[in-house]
């Protein structure tokens, strides 16, 4: 049955995952650790950010004064954009990822092996369900003007 659009889906099991400029020659590596922590890769693509999306992903941040850091590093290089699916997976993304800031990140996580510090730190996750969906929906579903 078609679920209205604004029903909780309990069942939820998505998640949203940016590798980073930095992450991306890790890559294979970050893709074991996904597997082999129960997240299946279920839409992939690889792309250079823009201005335009980076706004509204980062919209929250804008005003903060490491933006312009934060963007030029997003725009450094081409990311892999993917949805990741499992059990739980937006918590199990954010544990497997580490803290934001790589130099406070347990060795075995992704941001703990392949982050440099609170900017260059590999890897993006959503954040809850909800911005799950969202960020699902901003990078696989809303019509995005091609560069
Ligand atoms: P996260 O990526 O762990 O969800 P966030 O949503 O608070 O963290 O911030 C998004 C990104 O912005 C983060 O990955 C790196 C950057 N950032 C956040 N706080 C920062 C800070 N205090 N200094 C520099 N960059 C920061
Ligand atoms: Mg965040």
């Amino acid at each position: 049955m078609k679920k209205a659009s604004n029903d909780v889906n309990v069942t939820n099991t998505k998640t949203l995952t940016i590798i980073k400029p930095d992450g991306m020659k890790h890559i294979d590596e970050i893709i074991n650790m996904f597997y082999e922590n129960g997240l299946k890769i279920s839409s992939y693509k690889i792309e250079q950010l823009t201005d335009e999306i980076l706004e509204e992903h980062y919209s929250h941040l804008l005003d903060k004064p490491f933006y312009p850091k934060l963007r030029n590093y997003m725009m450094s290089a081409p990311v892999a954009i993917m949805v990741l699916e499992g059990e739980n997976a937006v918590e199990k993304l954010r544990a497997l990822m580490g803290p934001t800031d790589a130099t406070k990140a347990d060795p075995d996580t992704i941001r703990g092996k392949f982050g440099t510090d609170i900017t260059y730190n590999a890897i993006h996750g959503s954040d809850s369900d909800e911005n799950a969906k969202i960020e699902i929906e901003r990078f696989f579903k809303a019509k995005q003007k091609r560069i």
